[in-house]
């Protein structure tokens, strides 16, 4: 008998996304959005906010003002509105604000000797860790302070492998973006997507969260083919 199955590649680490898999800062990234479209006299809504999971800072503002014309000057200062309000609500995070199941997971993955890794699209990713007291569970922290291109960009995942010392192979992405996945995807990692099938459904793994998920069936997940 001919064995034509592809030999198991181990994995390694473990690459967390931050908003909406290790903590939810989403309703606060909400409520800063909210509070400038509405100083600007801007339509706003939850719904609109889900378009916004995952998504760059300046993306995030693109996608608000939808064709509203301002010029430069006023988008960054815009941005820089926005962000001055977001880390202000910051200072309510934490340790209470990890999610269910993040800490349990981060600590069951080093203690089976994997690597724990953040990759993150915001540019506070080490403020939110520090205040949530996850920083001492992770290997790297790689966020948008990375010069690297936006997910669904393999690049900021590339980077966080390359910081914990692992090919992307050995790698698994957790993520709850569409872009997320995408980005795992084309940097040839395992992904874990949590959240609806319709946001993460091309996950090789889909759950409702980390509280739902072993760490066995993300040790079992066959590497993609490309
Ligand atoms: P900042 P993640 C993302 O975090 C958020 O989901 C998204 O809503 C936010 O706009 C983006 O970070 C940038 O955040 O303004 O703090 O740089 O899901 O990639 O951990
Ligand atoms: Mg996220």
């Amino acid at each position: 008998v001919v064995d034509t199955s592809e030999p198991h590649v181990p994995v390694r680490g473990l690459i967390f996304d931050l908003d909406g898999v290790l903590t939810d800062t989403a309703e606060l990234h909400y409520r800063a959005w909210k509070r400038l479209a509405d100083a600007q006299g801007v339509a706003f809504d939850r719904s609109r906010n889900e378009a916004l999971r995952g998504v760059s800072r300046a993306e995030s503002l693109r996608r608000i003002l939808d064709g509203i014309d301002v010029d430069d000057e006023r988008f960054t200062a815009m941005l820089a509105t926005k962000n001055a309000d977001y880390v202000r609500s910051l200072d309510q995070l934490t340790p209470d604000d990890v999610l269910p199941g993040a800490r349990e997971i981060l600590a069951e993955a080093r203690a089976r000797g994997l690597r724990t890794a953040v990759g993150s699209s915001s540019r506070n990713a080490a403020l939110v860790l520090e205040r949530i007291g996850l920083l001492d569970a992770l290997d790297a922290v790689v966020d948008g302070t990375a010069d690297v291109p936006a997910k669904p960009a393999p690049d900021l995942f590339l980077l966080a492998a390359e910081r914990i010392g692992l090919a992307a192979d050995g790698c698994v992405v957790v993520e709850d973006a569409t872009s997320g996945i995408d980005a795992a995807i084309a940097a040839g990692m395992r992904t874990v997507g949590i959240g609806p099938a319709e946001r993460v459904g091309h996950a090789d793994l889909v759950t409702t969260g980390l509280d739902t998920l072993e760490l066995d069936a993300v040790l079992a997940l066959p590497v993609r083919r490309r």
